[in-house]
């Protein structure tokens, strides 16, 4: 059985072996005739959440390219030719001139990414400073700035920062054909020491690169199985983005994408589960799915980090359509 090939890795704090989703029952939700699974989905998030409304936030990448990591998914590596052009870090004005506008066309929270493998001190200080000054601005802050040392998680805090975005990106038996300069275990460290500062955790994955359907299901049982899931879990639909590695990697059926949210709102039902990259090139008729699966965050804004996001025209005009409010 394909299922035994994937496990669990448990992380620092993980749900009492009594209270975990096996990969077998994860699996069994991915193969529900598809409205019962939008059935279970609709009915975890109703229980849970205005079913019409929709976080959204907004994206800046402060510092561009030139990345020492070699994720095979992306355009910002230092290793593989993608036409990024490498930029320092942003002046602090120029983040928070981003932010303003970010937040005068209605985006609730301001996520700050970071072309690092992590941050040294000397990076992390000029950022401290914009978390302190965007949350002044009235923004939730949120931050993606790579692996975290002991006593980082904590200056983030003391900073203002509100959510920490790290993913574990894929299940642990894949991740090894994705990335080889860190490892798994790597990224559960950095997640705890997210958690034990006591900041929110925004963690998820990345689905359509070639992984198997019982590697997403792996991929949710990680996130799941945390003794507290992430409040936030990004659901990235791989953006294709040539030089990369995964360039040219078999396309996902959308279905087995909306499926995906739906597994991920029924079993982190209390979750704000995002549907992230991959929106750009999705027809509004598989978005609308992706809501009615149970997504209830976006990023909003023209831009993700490096590549291409629904004008904001668009998403208003779709919230609109669809009678989503944002919350
Ligand atoms: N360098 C930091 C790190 O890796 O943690 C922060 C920025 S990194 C670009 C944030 C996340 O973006 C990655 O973990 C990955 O899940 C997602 N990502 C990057 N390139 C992507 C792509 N081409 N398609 C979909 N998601 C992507
Ligand atoms: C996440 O899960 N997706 C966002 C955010 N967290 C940082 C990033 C998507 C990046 C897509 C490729 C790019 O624009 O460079
Ligand atoms: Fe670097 Fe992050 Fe891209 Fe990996 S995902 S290459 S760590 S910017």
């Amino acid at each position: 059985m394909l299922e035994n090939t994937v496990e669990f890795v448990r992380p620092a704090k993980a749900k009492p072996a009594a209270e975990r989703w096996s990969i077998a029952q994860i699996v069994a939700l991915f193969e529900l005739p598809f409205s019962d699974l939008m059935f279970r989905a609709q009915t975890a998030h109703r229980a849970n959440f205005n079913p019409n409304e929709v976080q959204v936030s907004t994206l800046l990448s402060i510092k561009t390219g030139g990345c020492s990591e070699d994720c095979g998914y992306c355009p910002q590596s230092a290793r593989y030719h993608t036409g990024v052009e490498n930029e320092d870090l942003m002046a602090l004005d120029d983040v928070l001139a981003a932010a303003k506008a970010a937040k005068d066309s209605g985006a609730q929270r301001f996520c700050m990414g970071a072309a690092w493998r992590g941050p040294k001190q000397k990076d992390l200080e000029p950022v401290l400073k914009m978390i302190a000054e965007v949350k002044a601005l009235g923004l939730e802050t949120c931050a993606t700035l790579g692996m975290l040392k002991q006593g980082q998680a904590e200056q983030l805090r003391d900073a203002g920062l509100d959510y920490y975005n790290h993913n574990l990106d894929t299940a642990p038996e894949y991740y090894g054909d994705v990335i080889s300069t860190r490892t798994y275990q790597d990224r559960l460290d950095t997640l705890d020491r997210v958690r034990d500062a006591g900041m929110n955790v925004c963690c998820g994955g990345i689905v359509g690169m070639g992984e198997s359907r019982a590697q997403r299901a792996g991929l949710i049982a990680q996130l799941a199985n945390m003794e507290t899931p992430p409040e936030s879990v990004p659901v990235n639909l791989l953006t294709q983005v040539e030089g990369t590695p995964l360039h040219g990697a078999d396309e996902l059926d959308p279905f087995e994408f909306v499926r995906t949210i739906a597994v991920a709102r029924i079993t982190m039902p209390t979750s704000h589960v995002r549907l992230s990259a991959g929106r750009e090139t999705m027809p509004e008729s598989l978005q609308a799915l992706c809501f009615l699966a149970g997504a209830n965050s976006v990023f909003y804004g023209e831009k993700l980090l490096t590549t291409g996001n629904p004008d904001t025209e668009a998403d208003r005009a779709l919230f609109a359509k669809l009678g989503i409010n944002q919350g």
